[in-house]
């Protein structure tokens, strides 16, 4: 397949590193637009990706290599992606929900909600409803974001929902939730406030959801 990008596109394909971090460089130089080189060359390349491991082509091991070099093309970009020097206007915390180790998704939107003046907590993969509470508890986030990647742990979502209402906390919170697998009617089943089905579009429902 062709594509603009296509030094980064093969490069996260391979698993290099090298390759797609100059990759990304050169299109930085070249003044392409930071979304752009994200979207057409980054996220397409994790799409085939995908595609090539339904296809029994690739393996778990080239899904994490690929992973890696999308992250550290990622890491170039993020200073282009954060820029926003505003004051926080909201706290968020985000991870990728209990059983799920996918982090590129909800990195992304947590970049993107940290170029949108929110401060961050980002609590990582796997992570257990309890701590979504805590950090409810302790540092008083306004918006819970919830990330899943596979169908088996979309159930987290509605099992951490379960506990920030358990807690007593579910008015002081908003929840949205998103993730390739997870779909509108979904988020409204398990009483999510919101769902975006890109990193953007998080920033957009939030902001709804916030009255900003
Ligand atoms: Co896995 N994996 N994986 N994987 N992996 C998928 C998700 C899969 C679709 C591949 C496939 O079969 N085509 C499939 C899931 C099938 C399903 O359940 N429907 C799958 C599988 C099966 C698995 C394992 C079970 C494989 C195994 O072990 N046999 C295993 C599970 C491990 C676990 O989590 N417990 C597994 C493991 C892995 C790796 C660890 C090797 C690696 C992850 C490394 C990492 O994240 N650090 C990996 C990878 C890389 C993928 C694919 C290839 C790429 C995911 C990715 O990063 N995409 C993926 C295939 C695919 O997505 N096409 C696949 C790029 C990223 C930017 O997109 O995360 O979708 P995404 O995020 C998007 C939106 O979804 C949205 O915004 C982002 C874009 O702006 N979004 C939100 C995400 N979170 C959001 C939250 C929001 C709003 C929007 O609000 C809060």
């Amino acid at each position: 397949m062709s594509n603009n990008y296509q030094d980064i596109y093969d490069g996260i394909l391979a698993g290099n590193v090298a390759a797609t971090e100059a990759g990304v460089i050169k299109a930085l130089e070249d003044g392409k637009e930071p979304a752009e080189i994200l979207n057409q060359g980054m996220i397409a390349a994790m799409r085939e990706v995908g595609r090539l491991f339904e296809e029994g082509e690739y393996y778990v091991p080239e899904m994490l290599i690929a992973a890696r070099a999308m992250q550290s093309g990622l890491a170039l970009l993020k200073p282009y992606l954060v820029d926003s020097g505003i004051e926080p206007t909201g706290k968020i915390a985000v991870g990728t929900v209990k059983g799920d180790l996918h982090d590129i998704g909800k990195n992304l939107v947590a970049m993107m909600f940290e170029g949108a003046g929110f401060a961050i907590t980002d609590l990582g993969t796997d992570v257990a409803p309890e701590k979504f509470v805590a950090a409810i508890q302790e540092d008083g986030v306004d918006v819970v974001a919830l990330s899943a990647l596979l169908t088996t742990t979309m159930p987290s979502m509605k099992a951490t929902i379960d506990a920030i209402v358990a807690a007593g906390l579910r008015d002081n919170v908003k929840v949205i939730v998103g993730g390739a697998p997870v779909t509108p009617e979904y988020a409204e089943q398990i009483g999510a406030d919101g769902f975006a089905p890109d990193a953007s579009g998080a920033v957009t429902v939030t902001e709804s959801l916030l009255g900003i």
